[in-house]
């Protein structure tokens, strides 16, 4: 088993990386930029090491402090956890030819996912149900860009394969459009990703999104923990997720689920995944895979049972996986509401002292959270305060559940996104699970 950890990352995930580490009793270093002397985690991590100034791309983004402090700990093993450099092949190698473990899969996988072109490929040919599209890059043909879209038909969508997430992308509704939106999309992806590859999708229109959680063992075996929905966004940050996903075809929700584990046996998967579908009429289209822990990981927790950074560990540390996909049951439904610091009216970042915190509590209530009275939340990096989360045996109780949570929760001092969950919750379209990914934007726009 690995003895020592380094916690690559800060606030919430790296107290949640924290707990599982100690939970298996491993040795864990926090490393940190100067602002987050005080992190909880920091304070409660065996040994801790400032690597750098406030500037991420000084600290948490800085490669050559990161193994450094590694090494001068004598950790084995680096957690990246979500953000920074938890998807960057690049890191992973340069972890790995060091003499560490990278927790998560190997850089050649990452490097693979990172290109959405070779994504999409790969899971083609392992039988995951894609967008209909242009089945690669798209060359400098025009004529051919033409033909390819009427076959498919409009509206189309062109993405950058160096992007994902929502970065270089154009919806394209008819041909008259497509010349100039193939030009500006290529060279814009050259110049934010320094690399041009661009593909083609039909565009859909009113999806969901709904994802598929992975662990593999880099060893033969892989399940999948069920599904989750995250279509409650806003400018691709999202806000609400829940599991398992609701209202899904039960046919295509098994059919999507073998699909995902077969894949990852195919591409020699290790460690937690998610593979991202858009869902519309019944249908799943992958889009990407993430390679990493994901922030809303818990709700998948809540409902399994599993402890998903624990089982990172463990695999990181060469052990077979433990469960066997009979052991994994959907047990009820569970919700998460991100809470950041920021302007509930304009969404600008609130950062500042926290005067004042107390966390809701009782039965199914989950809180991941760094936060503590007194902490400053510092207006450098994401505005992400807390997840809370909360189980019940069907969605109607879990969103009773959330309610009075976010009923007792007070935050005092910074500005939060609180209001926005009150808001939502009590929607009757939002009970009756009427999602879309325009859903929130939506509700914003109308009020
Ligand atoms: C799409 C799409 C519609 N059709 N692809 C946005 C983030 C990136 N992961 C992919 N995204 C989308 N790809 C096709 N073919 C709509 C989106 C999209 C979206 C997807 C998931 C969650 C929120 C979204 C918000 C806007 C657009």
């Amino acid at each position: 088993m690995l003895e020592k950890v380094v916690i690559a990352n800060r606030g919430e995930i790296a107290l949640r990386i924290l707990r599982a580490c100690k939970e298996l009793d491993i040795r864990t270093v926090a490393i940190h930029s100067k602002v987050d002397q005080n992190l909880m985690h920091v304070r409660l991590a065996d040994e801790s090491v400032c690597i750098g100034p406030d500037n991420p791309v000084d600290s948490y983004l800085n490669v050559p402090a990161i193994i450094s402090a590694a090494e001068v700990t004598d950790a084995v093993a680096i957690h990246p956890g979500y953000g920074f450099l938890a998807e960057n092949a690049d890191f992973a190698e340069q972890v790995e030819q060091s003499g560490f473990t990278f927790i998560g899969p190997s850089a050649d996988v990452i490097r693979a996912m990172g290109d959405k072109v070779k994504a999409i490929q790969l899971m083609k040919a392992s039988g995951v149900p894609t967008v209909p599209g242009s089945d690669g890059p798209l060359t400098d043909d025009l004529a051919e860009a033409k033909k390819i879209a009427l076959r498919i038909g409009y509206p189309i969508i062109i993405k950058a394969a160096a992007g994902g997430g929502g970065r270089g992308m154009r919806v394209v509704q008819s041909e008259a459009a497509l010349p100039n939106s193939l030009y500006v999309t290529r060279s814009e992806a050259g110049a934010f990703f320094g690399d041009d590859t661009i593909y083609m999708e039909k565009f859909i229109e009113q999806p969901r999104h709904v994802e598929v959680q992975v662990l593999a063992d880099g060893q033969g075996h892989a399940i999948h923990l069920g599904d989750r929905d995250c279509s409650l966004q806003r400018r691709h940050q999202k806000v609400i997720e829940e599991a398992p996903a609701p209202n899904i075809d039960p046919e295509a929700r098994e059919r999507i689920a073998a699909a995902c584990v077969r894949a990852c046996i195919q591409i020699g998967y290790k460690g937690a995944g998610t593979f991202e579908f858009l869902y519309e009429k019944g249908e799943f289209y992958f889009i990407e895979m993430n390679t990493r822990i994901q922030v809303e990981h818990p709700v998948t927790e809540m409902v399994t049972g599993v402890d998903l950074v624990k089982e990172q560990l463990l695999i990181a540390g060469g052990m077979p996986l433990r469960y066997s996909q009979d052991d994994i049951k959907i047990n009820g439904h569970a919700f998460e509401c991100r809470i950041n610091a920021e302007d509930p009216d304009n969404f600008l970042p609130s950062p500042g002292d926290v005067s004042y915190f107390h966390a809701p509590g009782g039965n199914g209530v989950r809180v991941d959270s760094h936060l503590y009275s007194g902490y400053r939340v510092p207006p450098t990096y994401d505005s992400l305060i807390a997840k809370i989360i909360c189980h019940g045996e069907d969605r109607d109780s879990a969103l009773a559940r959330t309610r009075i949570a976010l009923d007792e929760l007070l935050i005092e001092g910074v500005k939060t996104n609180i209001p926005l969950h009150k808001e939502v919750i009590r929607r009757g379209d939002f009970k009756q699970a009427e999602l879309s990914i325009q859903y929130l934007e939506n509700m914003l726009e109308r009020r």
